[in-house]
C-alpha cells in the first residue's frame, strides 16, 4: 500500500515576525519563537510521506472575526505603525511594541478603562505579558498563521483529505478572544475548529499536546458545546506558564459545561503518563465529526521550555492513538523550540496519525 501523503500547509509570510527580544522579569531575553523554526520544520517534511503546499493570503477572515474581538484584530493590525511613529526607537532603542501597563481590576477598580492615546499605555488592553512583542511583519505573519490552519480545515471539510498538517507560525493556543500573549497573535487552532464547523462538522474535538494549556482556545470554547477543548500540559500550579489558569477544575460553564478537559502533569513526566493523557483525551474525543489537534512539540525532554520529558517515539505514539480515530482531522502546529530536534519530532507525530489510517 503506498504510504499515505500528508499535506503540510504553509506560508512563507510566517517568517516576518521575528520577536527580537522577550521582556522577562524586566529584563530583554533572547526571543525563543524564531522564523528559523518555520525552516527546521519544512526541512523534515521535505520528503516522501509530505507534500508542501504553498496558502494564499487571506482566505477564511470569516472564521477569524468568529474567534477574535474586532478590537484585538484593529490592534494588532495597528500597533507596530503607531509604535513606530512615537519616540521609542530613539529614546530607549525599543523597536517592538511593549505593553507599560495593565489595565486590570487593580489599576481600574471598577472604573471603565478607556483606550490609552500612548501605545505604550494601549497594548497592556490586549497584550497580557511582556513576553510577546508586536513588530513590523508581526500581524502579516499571524495572518498568515491563521490562513494555513484555514486552508487545512478547508482541506479535510471538502473531503479532499482525512489529515492536513498547518504549518503555523507565530503558534496560537495561548491568544485568548481579545488577547495576546504567550507568544501567541492570533489562534490559529479556533480558526481551524471553526472553520470545520463551518464547514459542516457538527462536534469538533481540539486535542492539545504542547507543554502548555492552551488557554486562549480553551477560553474560546470554553461556554461552547459544540467545540470539546481537552488538554495534556505541565502543571500550572507547579510553576509553568499560563500560571493562573489550566486546572483540573476547569471543566466549562453554561452550555459548555463538561466540553473543557485539563490533564495537568508533574514536572519530570515523561512518555508513559502523558500517553496515558493523551488516550484519556482520544476516548473523550471520539464521538465527534472532527479533530483539531495543537501539535505543541515543547513537552519534549530536550525543549528548553518545559521540564517534560516526552521522547520522539511518544510522540508517534500520540498520533497513533488520534490517528486511530479515524476522524477527518487538522494538526495545526503550537510550541516547539529546540531547533535541532523540532522537525523530527513533527515528522515523528504526523508519521504515527498518519499511519493509523487516519
Ligand atoms: C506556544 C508556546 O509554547 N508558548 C510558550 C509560552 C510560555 N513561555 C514562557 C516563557 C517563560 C520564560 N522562559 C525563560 C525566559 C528566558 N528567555
Ligand atoms: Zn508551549
Amino acid at each position: 500500500m503506498d504510504q499515505y501523503e500528508v499535506p503540510v500547509l504553509w506560508s512563507p509570510d510566517t517568517r516576518l515576525h521575528d520577536p527580537r527580544n522577550e521582556v522577562w522579569v524586566g529584563v530583554p531575553t533572547i526571543g525563543t519563537e524564531t522564523a528559523a523554526r518555520v525552516d527546521a520544520i519544512l526541512d523534515a517534511l521535505d520528503g516522501p510521506g509530505f507534500r508542501l503546499v504553498e496558502v494564499p493570503p487571506a482566505i477564511d477572515r470569516p472564521a477569524l472575526d468568529a474567534v477574535h474581538d474586532a478590537g484585538l484584530l484593529e490592534f494588532l493590525g495597528t500597533a507596530a505603525e503607531r509604535w513606530a511613529a512615537g519616540p521609542y526607537a530613539d529614546l530607549v532603542g525599543q523597536e517592538r511594541v511593549v505593553p507599560y501597563l495593565f489595565p486590570t481590576p487593580a489599576m481600574t477598580a471598577g472604573l471603565p478603562a478607556r483606550p490609552a492615546v500612548a501605545v505604550h499605555a494601549d497594548a497592556g488592553r490586549f497584550g497580557y505579558d511582556t513576553m510577546t512583542l508586536v513588530g513590523p511583519g508581526t500581524f502579516a505573519a499571524a495572518l498568515a498563521a491563521a490562513d494555513c490552519a484555514a486552508a487545512a480545515a478547508h482541506l479535510v471539510s471538502s473531503g479532499a483529505e482525512q489529515l492536513a498538517y498547518a504549518l503555523s507560525r507565530p503558534p496560537g493556543h495561548h491568544a485568548t478572544p481579545a488577547g495576546y500573549g504567550g507568544s501567541c497573535y492570533l489562534n490559529n487552532a479556533a480558526v481551524a475548529a471553526e472553520a470545520l464547523r463551518t464547514g459542516g462538522a457538527q462536534r469538533v474535538g481540539i486535542v492539545d499536546l504542547d507543554a502548555h494549556q492552551g488557554n486562549g482556545t480553551a477560553a474560546i470554547f470554553y461556554a461552547r458545546s459544540d467545540v470539546r477543548y481537552g488538554s495534556v500540559h505541565v502543571d500550572p500550579g507547579a510553576g509553568w506558564f499560563p500560571h493562573v489558569v489550566g486546572y483540573a477544575e476547569e471543566t466549562g460553564t453554561g452550555d459548555g459545561v463538561g466540553a473543557t478537559r485539563n490533564l495537568p502533569l508533574a514536572e519530570g513526566t515523561g512518555d508513559g503518563p502523558w500517553l496515558e493523557a493523551v488516550a484519556n483525551l482520544t476516548e473523550w474525543v471520539s464521538g465527534c465529526d472532527a479533530l483539531v489537534v495543537s501539535l505543541g512539540v515543547d513537552a519534549a525532554a530536550d525543549d528548553p521550555e518545559s521540564p517534560l520529558l516526552v521522547t520522539a517515539d511518544g510522540y508517534r505514539d500520540a498520533g497513533r492513538l488520534l490517528g486511530g480515530l479515524g476522524l477527518p482531522a487538522v494538526v495545526v502546529q503550537e510550541g516547539g523550540y529546540h531547533l535541532p530536534s523540532l522537525g523530527g519530532l513533527v515528522a515523528a507525530y504526523l508519521d504515527g496519525h498518519a499511519g493509523a489510517g487516519g
